[in-house]
């Protein structure tokens, strides 16, 4: 390994790069030498088993062989070629995903390659509004679908939508001018632990069945006028925003978009290529989508690349016009090797199953803590992808009133997820979440039991600190 010199890497970093979420003067640089499969190894040797899995989105590990070799490969024939042109990594992708992983679906018709979630999701939007004709769109509370200004139009985490938050915990951040379009609608999250409209799960439905949040979203949507809406767009369980919706709400959506002849956009770009134990999330439902939008997983981030899958019916459509956009990287020949190599990885390593497993297993894990630990008030979730609502009485009460919609002004050490997060450190883990109360845990799909253990030896340990330090004072 060359001999870096990381003081003067951090000097370079603090002087030269602009930061996020963290003022000049609070900002501290974390140098990490190498990363392998679900580590971060720091330049002195320590290695960190990431939770995080980055930002949820290195599905088969980190430096994947198989995939490293596709990229080696693909870099000896091409430099760039852009979409115009047509590559077999380009082709073997877009086969992949529409035969081999969704072939026994009947609705997927063609897919456009993009490099980011973000411009995913800002595709899937155009293309919506463009096939129906028509401005609007309906997102949710705590939705996290890019930054963007599409994306961030329909994203609702008030702390994630490009404000400058000030360091004083009272100041409001001051948010983008004009940064919200207008043409977009805000339902209710299936947050049952928080309920929006003041329901308690299990007495919310009404005589046919049908969730509140359900029934909110139908009637804003008839008051709106249908004939406006071109479509709702979902996560399946919230990624940032840490909800995880009751079984019936996807499937009662996908029954209201119908009813209503509005598009369902699924965003899948957190859940997508076997996270949650299916290849996507909307599979757990038995629903089919009109529209996909896929990035992280889709190459396991070795190399960025987005995706659009839009049904039948629309890709007919698009195939009768002259679609008039561009984005230089869309199918860049390096990127689809990696999606290539990354999707027959999956595949022939039976990940997806083994997520499934991996989620098995820590679903009991999460008992076990639950029956030892007060301040876990709630865990959901599926595959490598779980969350964790901290609590501090069986009220259900967060520790941080705000929840989610804190902004970065305020004072992020005495947020629980903070205290696990440094706790959980002292054991080599790093684990947090993106809301104040709640974990958001996620490794990559081959995730070994002895790390889901250490993951949850260093959870146990945190949450006693936790409880201590809270439970205690009060
Ligand atoms: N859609 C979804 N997630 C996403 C994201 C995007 C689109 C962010 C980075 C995240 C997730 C969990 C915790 C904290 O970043 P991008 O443009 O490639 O993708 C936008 C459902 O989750 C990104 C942050």
């Amino acid at each position: 390994m060359k001999e870096i010199n990381w003081k003067q890497i951090e000097e370079w970093d603090k002087k030269y790069i602009l930061r996020t979420f963290s003022t000049q003067d609070e900002y501290q640089p974390i140098p990490i030498e190498s990363t392998e499969g679900d580590y971060l190894i720091k330049p002195d040797g320590t290695r960190l088993l990431d939770c995080f899995n980055q930002l949820y989105c290195v599905n088969v590990g980190q430096r994947n062989e198989t995939i490293n070799n596709a990229i080696k490969e693909a870099l000896d024939r091409y430099g760039f070629l852009q979409d115009a042109y047509a590559t077999d990594y380009k082709s073997k992708a877009a086969k992949l995903i529409i035969e081999d992983v969704l072939g026994n679906e009947a609705w997927p018709g063609k897919v456009r390659f993009v490099s980011t979630g973000s411009e995913a999701v800002e595709t899937a939007l155009m293309i919506a509004r463009l096939y129906k004709n028509r401005p609007l769109v309906v997102t949710r509370e705590y939705a996290y679908h890019g930054w963007t200004k599409g994306s961030a139009s329909v994203t609702r985490i008030k702390g994630v939508k490009g404000g400058m938050a000030e360091t004083n915990p009272n100041a409001r951040p001051q948010q983008i001018p004009g940064q919200d379009s207008g043409i977009v609608a805000v339902a209710p999250a299936p947050n049952c632990m928080r309920c929006s409209l003041g329901h308690k799960y299990g007495s919310c439905h009404d005589e046919n069945g049908e969730l509140a949040c359900v029934k909110y979203t139908r009637r804003m949507i008839e008051n709106q006028g249908p004939e406006q809406v071109a479509a709702i767009i979902t996560e399946i369980t919230q990624g940032a925003g840490s909800v995880h919706p009751p079984d019936e709400y996807i499937p009662q959506i996908r029954k209201m978009t119908k009813e209503l002849d509005i598009l369902w956009i699924a965003d899948e770009v957190l859940t997508g290529f076997g996270r949650t134990g299916e290849w996507f999330a909307y599979q757990h439902y038995g629903v089919e989508p009109d529209i996909v939008t896929m990035a992280k997983g889709i190459s396991s981030s070795a190399i960025p690349a987005g995706a659009v899958v839009v049904n039948k019916e629309i890709a007919k459509f698009m195939d009768e016009y002259r679609w008039e956009t561009v984005s230089t990287y869309s199918g860049h020949p390096i990127a689809m090797a990696a999606v290539c190599a990354n999707i027959e990885y999956i595949i022939n390593e039976n990940l997806v199953e083994k997520a499934k497993e991996a989620g098995q297993y820590i679903q009991q894990k999460f008992l076990e803590l639950k029956a030892k630990h007060r301040s876990i008030g709630h865990a959901a979730g599926y595959g490598v992808l779980w969350l964790v609502e901290l609590v501090k009485d069986d009220k259900m009460t967060p520790f941080v009133e705000i929840d989610r919609n804190f902004t970065h002004g305020a004072d992020a050490h005495t947020f629980p997820v903070e205290i696990i997060k440094e706790k959980a450190l002292e054991k080599g883990v790093l684990m947090g979440g993106s809301m104040p109360n709640t974990m958001r845990i996620g490794t990559s799909l081959n995730v070994s039991r002895e790390d889901i253990d250490k993951a949850m030896d260093a959870l146990d340990y945190a949450l006693s600190h936790l409880e201590s330090r809270v439970f205690q004072e009060s």
